[in-house]
């Protein structure tokens, strides 16, 4: 039997606290913790605990251990709820996701790999190729989005760039047979291009003929992107990996062009790296020439294309159009941005061709019966950092987005059913945050409206014209301020500042820099340049390059449109599946598998509102049943109901049942199911389960032995 409560290694449920309190609930976090108990629950909820070291317990025998189990019949774990999404989905047709949130390093990816290796493992016991084919392109598609999307940060070695939604399509049978992969914000590789930027750095691991037909020296120093003052950033994807990834591409089913092309691209972005700016007069040139005939040749275009590119602007100015010489910084920033969009449409790009590849074609319902869905979500959560700016802003409305989307599932969804099943319903008080999330995107005066706003004016367009329009337009708002609104507050040190009031605290945001990330800010003379390459895989990714110069009138959506409209796509897509959670703590800063950091592990628990929702779960009942479903499981344990019951109906031997164990002021009884308020009871029952079914099996065996 599960250990679901001891003094050695706690509550293995937080709903099982003698109090629900911050100091029940660390001490109990801390405890398991150290104990190496990494997964608890919250009713459905998994919390986990990154450990920083190798834990045995993923392997086969665990995996047959969670198998077809309930949640509650064995230790937390992963497993226990990627089984509840899987059998939701099989057994009751159900779409289901599991929404994977926490910090940076708190070990969400490595949550999301458990889980699809749990449901590789379960899947296809007759061993049909076609679905081997399918599973092995789905893990292979990680390995390649994980080397083209993940960077060493000082927050965690192997930091996912991006947040990713990956849906898996199954048959009738429960095999899966497709799947579909969803990225947003490829975050950060906007920040300064030299600190995080890493995966070009794979090419150092190539083949030397490889190397040499992209000009690319085997030494990273010699390159600046990778190169961090001074210091070469070593990362965890170089050099044996390059095999591991270039397999990937191929089994995946990229074809030998396509390979070639991302190549040449990820050499192109450590050349333009190295190109640097100089003036002759009045003139602004390329110091390094010899370059840019390396970086035409990998881009199949013309050499005096590139130059030009680099070194002007064309700009319409009515019906003339002129070309506008960059100073030396505009020719940088040009270049800089040039190697992050190439860097990104590239990424955008991979996901794409996997997605062509892994989606489910011919699905035939008749055939196959209804495709059914399981969604993993591994995004990252809140952040509050010293210096908070848009990426933050961004990432935070999504965890509000997120958590309305559980209030809404959770909250509402329980007391509809409550509702349903007559049962009388004990309201519980929580925090809307819908004026939170309308804050950021309503139409007209949402943040998000603003900034596109400031960032189309046609006169000056800065960062205070932003800050100005907010302050305007949100005077009033209860959960936002800044410093000009309220001048005495201490956590406004500056002009630049705003606050607001998330759900998970207060962030205060600087504005610098947001006009600038909101816009794309890459000059149309590079997308014309690349549409014009003769290499047909490089050529498709830069579609907006086909416009004239005096065609192009239509801005390009802004970032925060986009991250908007795909926040908003990816939380309906979500509203309509049965969710189950993980919600992750990195438990100390210096990846030790030793350290508990109580005030880091509060914040999380804080901003993740772990507390609300134990404080939803206690009020609610934490388990519910039909009545016949119920009686399979637990009629062993009373002689009312044991083998059969006598009683009008099953509603009425459950009550029977309960009774007889001393139950009753613990369960309500709804028209179709019976409701148990704590899990305690439920492990009492699951233990008395577990007795009688010892208990019967020796009998058996007496009765087969012949000694009864
Ligand atoms: P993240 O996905 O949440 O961060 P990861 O899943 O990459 O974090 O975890 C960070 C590191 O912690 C991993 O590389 C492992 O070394 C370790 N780790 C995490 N979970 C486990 C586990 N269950 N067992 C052993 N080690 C683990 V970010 O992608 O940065 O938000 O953007
Ligand atoms: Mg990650």
């Amino acid at each position: 039997m599960a250990e679901h409560e001891s003094l050695e290694y706690g509550k293995a449920d937080f709903v099982l606290l003698d109090s629900v309190s911050m100091e029940d609930f660390m001490a109990n976090l801390k405890l398991r913790f150290e104990k190496g108990r990494i997964y608890s629950y919250i009713g459905e909820v998994v919390v986990s605990v990154n450990p920083y070291r190798a834990m045995n317990i993923y392997g086969r025998d665990t995996i047959e251990q969670y198998k077809g189990r309930e949640l509650y019949e064995r230790p937390p774990h992963l497993f226990a709820i990627a089984d509840a999404a899987y059998k939701a989905m099989k057994r009751r047709n159900k779409d289901t996701c599991i929404v994977i949130s926490g910090e940076s390093g708190a070990g969400k990816t490595e949550a999301s790999k458990y889980i699809m290796q749990y449901i590789a493992a379960i899947t296809n016991p007759n061993q049909r190729a076609e679905i081997e084919r399918v599973k092995n392109m789905l893990l292979k598609s990680n390995c390649v989005l994980e080397a083209f999307g993940n960077a060493k940060t000082n927050r965690n070695d192997n930091s996912s760039r991006f947040g990713k939604y990956m849906d898996i399509n199954f048959d009738f049978k429960g095999d899966p047979i497709g799947g579909h992969i969803s990225n947003y914000l490829l975050e950060k590789v906007s920040e300064v291009l030299n600190l995080f930027f890493f995966s070009p750095q794979l090419l150092i691991g190539a083949p030397d003929s490889l190397l040499r037909s992209l000009h690319i020296q085997k030494d990273p120093a010699a390159y600046n992107y990778i190169r961090v003052g001074g210091q070469i950033k070593s990362g965890i994807n170089d050099g044996a990996d390059f095999k591991a990834v270039a397999d990937a591409m191929k089994v995946i089913g990229f074809t030998g062009d396509e390979i070639q092309t991302v190549y040449k691209i990820l050499a192109t972005i450590l050349h333009l790296g190295n190109l640097t700016f100089g003036v002759d007069g009045d003139v602004t040139l390329i110091e390094n020439v010899k370059l840019v005939s390396v970086i035409r040749e990998l881009l199949s275009t013309k050499e005096e294309n590139v130059e030009k590119a680099l070194l002007y602007r064309t700009v319409a100015t009515g019906r003339d159009v002129i070309e506008k010489q960059h100073t030396t910084q505009e020719a940088s920033y040009g270049r800089d941005a040039l190697a992050k969009a190439m860097y990104e449409r590239l990424f955008c790009w991979i996901v794409g061709r996997i997605n062509d590849i892994i989606e489910v074609k011919n699905y035939d319902v008749k055939v196959h019966g209804k495709n059914t869905v399981i969604g993993v979500l591994d995004i990252y959560g809140f952040e509050i950092f010293q210096n908070n700016s848009f990426e933050q802003f961004c990432i935070n409305y999504c965890n509000e987005k997120l958590q309305q989307l559980f209030i809404q599932l959770v909250l509402k969804q329980e007391q509809e059913e409550y509702q349903r099943e007559g049962i009388p319903w004990k309201h519980i008080d929580y925090f809307n945050n819908q004026i939170i999330v309308d804050l950021v995107e309503q139409q007209h005066k949402g943040i998000f409206a603003v900034l596109d706003e400031a960032c189309m004016n046609v006169g000056k367009v800065t960062d205070e014209v932003f800050l100005q329009g907010l302050n305007g337009k949100l005077a009033k708002h209860a959960h936002f301020t800044s410093r000009k609104l309220s001048p005495a507050d201490k956590s406004l040190e500056f002009d630049r500042d705003f606050r607001i009031r998330h759900y998970a605290g207060d962030v205060v945001y600087s504005v610098v820099g947001f006009i600038d990330k909101n816009k794309d800010t890459l000059f149309q003379d590079f997308k014309r340049l690349l549409y014009n390459s003769s290499n047909q895989v490089l050529k498709v990714m830069w579609p907006e390059g086909k416009l004239r110069i005096t065609e192009v009138t239509k801005r390009p959506l802004t970032a925060a449109t986009l991250f908007k409209t795909s926040m908003i796509s990816l939380v309906e897509n979500l509203a309509c599946k049965e969710p189950y959670y993980v919600r992750c703590i990195k438990p100390n800063d210096v990846k030790s598998p030793l350290i508990f950091e109580q005030e880091r592990c509060r914040h999380q628990v804080e901003y993740l509102g772990l507390l609300e929702n134990v404080r939803v779960r206690r009020a609610g009942f934490a388990y519910r049943q039909t009545y016949p479903r119920f009686l399979q499981r637990y009629k062993m344990i009373s002689k009312f109901t044991w083998p059969n019951h006598d009683l009008p109906s099953d509603k009425d031997a459950v009550k029977k049942l309960l009774q007889g164990c001393g139950f009753e002021h613990d369960v309500a009884y709804g028209k179709t199911k019976v409701f148990i308020r704590t899990p305690r009871t439920l492990f009492s029952l699951e233990e008395q389960r577990a007795d009688m079914v010892q208990r019967i099996v020796l009998f058996l065996q007496k009765v087969w032995r012949g000694t009864l």
